[in-house]
């Protein structure tokens, strides 16, 4: 585990660079939790399919369609438990929010998404989780992208940060709620991911 410099985006937005670096390992697990759960776009409550890929691992999944964002304790395309959290996932999001100062961090939940050239993410807060006062840890994995932080307000100019391989992002407290994104990601080459970024997604939903 390396101890980079904790980095401020912004209030209580943490970037520990290359803090999951070597990501080898963790590209080998997302592996297995696709092959219990294939990567799918999902759609949305209001008719669109999302361009960004997803699946989950862990006790509970972040699960889009018609109905609604919610938690589901099985995968809703084939009624299976998604596959068990890694141990070193597990550790890994402690060990980072805890870095951000953040301690006592168990995720019971990892969104596993996987960008092609052209998918993003709009604006948007992540508020499915029962108690807000855990933080979110966000590790990237392969090609590079933006991650925009808007802040309170969906409008205006987002601070914009460039996350490579191995970056983890934390952020809680008042920044749990803000409004964020992911930019259009741009065509490019990695030698462990190809054409793709993965990013992993720690939550406490329930
Ligand atoms: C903090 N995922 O799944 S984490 C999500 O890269 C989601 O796939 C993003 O948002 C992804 O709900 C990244 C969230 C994030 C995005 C931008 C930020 C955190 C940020 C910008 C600054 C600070
Ligand atoms: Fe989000």
């Amino acid at each position: 585990m390396n101890q980079p410099a904790a980095i401020a985006i912004a209030r209580e937005v943490t970037l520990l660079r290359g803090f999951a670096a070597p990501t080898g390992p963790l590209i080998d697990a997302i592996a297995l939790v696709a092959a219990r759960a294939p990567f799918r776009r999902l759609r949305t409550p209001g008719g669109g399919t999302m361009s960004v890929a997803m699946t989950n691992c862990g006790p509970w999944g972040w699960h889009s369609d018609a109905r609604g964002y919610r938690y589901v304790g099985r995968d809703p395309l084939t009624g299976d438990p998604w596959y068990p959290m890694p141990e070193p996932f597990f550790r890994l999001a402690g060990q980072a929010a805890a870095r951000a100062g953040f301690p006592g961090f168990e995720p019971d939940a990892c969104l596993v998404n996987r960008y092609e050239p052209g998918a993003s993410l709009g604006a948007h807060r992540d508020h499915d989780e029962l108690d807000m006062r855990f933080p979110i840890v966000s590790v990237s994995i392969g090609l590079p992208a933006l991650f925009l932080w808007y802040g309170e307000r969906r409008g205006g100019t987002p601070i914009a940060t460039l996350v490579e391989d191995g970056d983890v992002v934390v952020w809680g407290g008042s920044a749990r709620a803000g409004y964020h994104g992911v930019r259009k990601l741009q065509a490019g080459e990695h030698p462990a991911t190809g054409a793709l970024r993965y990013n992993l997604t720690f939550r406490r939903a329930k």
